[in-house]
């Protein structure tokens, strides 16, 4: 796992979901610098955070520095040529996060549009910098002129439009393909650090540290997990994020589109967010899992982190969410494991009520001819 000095906001909601960014990203935080204003002209940060920063860095070396919030190329530049590390913004993590995981043609197109789309507002200013001659070739571009460079990426997003259009028409056959395999499957949907991989982890029986744990997840994120001697398959998405950018969510909802072939969907909630947090958070996920053609009656409700809410709040959070009638919802603790068991019964008897519809040979091969190999 690579290490990162994480800058961001000093707010608790703010560092948890920064903190499980970058682990979903593969960077584990060795230090974390909290800061009530990101947005200076010359850092983002005062130079005196820098200097700090400058000290923190030779003692830690980390493989990156990751800053909560947009950086200009010139930001980045002035603080990479201080510290000596590569810098990630925000954006530039979440799209290594959805790069990571796309799996499907029609995924991977449309990180690439959005990493494009990023190069692009940055166009201008990068080969600016370039051409100052004080590091050529910084960040990758060579002396170049600004509508070469410019045309060159507006290009490469053209070509990779059209290529979307095709690959939109496989992705009926990818889904067909994963039942296929006859296992029923599980996913797990959530905000970032809702607590999803510790469920994973937990309900599939893994016991790893914490560092281990994290990247596991990121290489292998499909398991086995037997619920009374039956065999499913679950796993673990790509998070909700807080303040997407509206550039990027046609990349982000093409990396859930299991979800909309899956049997079943664990939506993890964190019960210990403030009421208006988890209203927030829980429309969020119910327009966009609506949206994605998901049925309600496959969606699972498990109310995470139990153990950190008392009981008298817990009940006043649950009816907030206007789900108190839904019998498919149920209070766990991925870290202590309560009502682990429970949650599993729930699943297995939810999957067991849809008419699972296996389909026939026959109607394989008229998927096959209708869509193509
Ligand atoms: N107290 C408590 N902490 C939890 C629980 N589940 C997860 N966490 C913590 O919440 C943080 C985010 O969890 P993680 O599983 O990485 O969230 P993900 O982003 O949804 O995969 C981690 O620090 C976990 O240890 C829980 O039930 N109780
Ligand atoms: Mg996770």
């Amino acid at each position: 796992m690579n290490s990162a000095i994480l800058i961001t906001y000093d707010q608790e909601d703010s560092i948890n979901e920064a903190k499980g960014l970058c682990n979903a990203a593969g960077y584990e935080v060795v230090h974390l610098i909290k800061q009530n204003f990101l947005q200076k002209p010359k850092y983002g940060i005062s130079g005196g955070v820098v200097e700090q920063l400058e000290e923190i860095s030779e003692k830690v070396k980390p493989d990156v520095i990751i800053f909560d919030e947009i950086l200009k190329p010139s930001q980045n530049y002035n603080l990479a040529t201080v510290l000596h590390r590569e810098i990630l913004d925000r954006e530039a993590l979440i799209l290594e996060i959805f790069e990571s995981r796309a799996s499907s043609a029609e995924s991977k197109l449309q990180v690439k549009l959005a990493q494009l789309r990023y190069e692009m507002v940055r166009a201008k200013e990068k080969v600016r910098l370039a051409n100052m001659g004080e590091q050529p070739g910084f960040m990758g571009i060579g002396k170049f002129e600004v509508d070469v460079y410019y045309n060159d990426i507006k290009h490469r997003m053209q070509t990779v439009r059209s290529k979307l259009e095709k690959a939109g028409k496989q992705r009926e056959l990818h889904r067909q393909g994963r039942k296929r395999m006859g296992f029923r499957t599980i996913s797990l949907a959530g905000y970032t650090s809702a607590g999803k991989t510790t469920l994973f982890n937990k309900a599939t029986g893994e016991i790893r540290d914490q560092s281990k744990e994290l990247f596991t997840t990121l290489t292998t994120t499909t398991r086995r997990l037997v619920i009374s001697q039956e065999p499913f398959l679950i796993a673990d998405t790509v998070g909700f994020i807080s303040k997407l950018p509206a550039y990027m969510i046609d990349a982000f909802r093409s990396t859930l589109e299991e979800l909309t072939y899956t049997d079943l969907i664990i939506l993890v909630i964190d019960v210990n967010d403030s009421v208006l947090e988890l209203k927030k958070k829980f429309s969020s996920c119910m327009k966009t899992l609506n949206e994605l053609g998901v049925k309600q009656s496959k969606i699972v409700y498990a109310l995470n982190k139990s153990d950190l809410v008392r009981d008298k709040d817990i009940e006043q959070k649950i009816s907030s969410l206007n789900l108190s009638e839904n019998g498919k919802l149920i209070l766990i603790s991925a870290k202590t494991g309560k009502n682990i068991s429970q949650l599993k019964k729930l699943i297995k008897e939810t999957i067991e009520n849809q008419n699972y519809h296996q389909p026939k040979n026959n109607e394989w091969r008229e998927a096959e001819k209708q869509f193509g190999n």
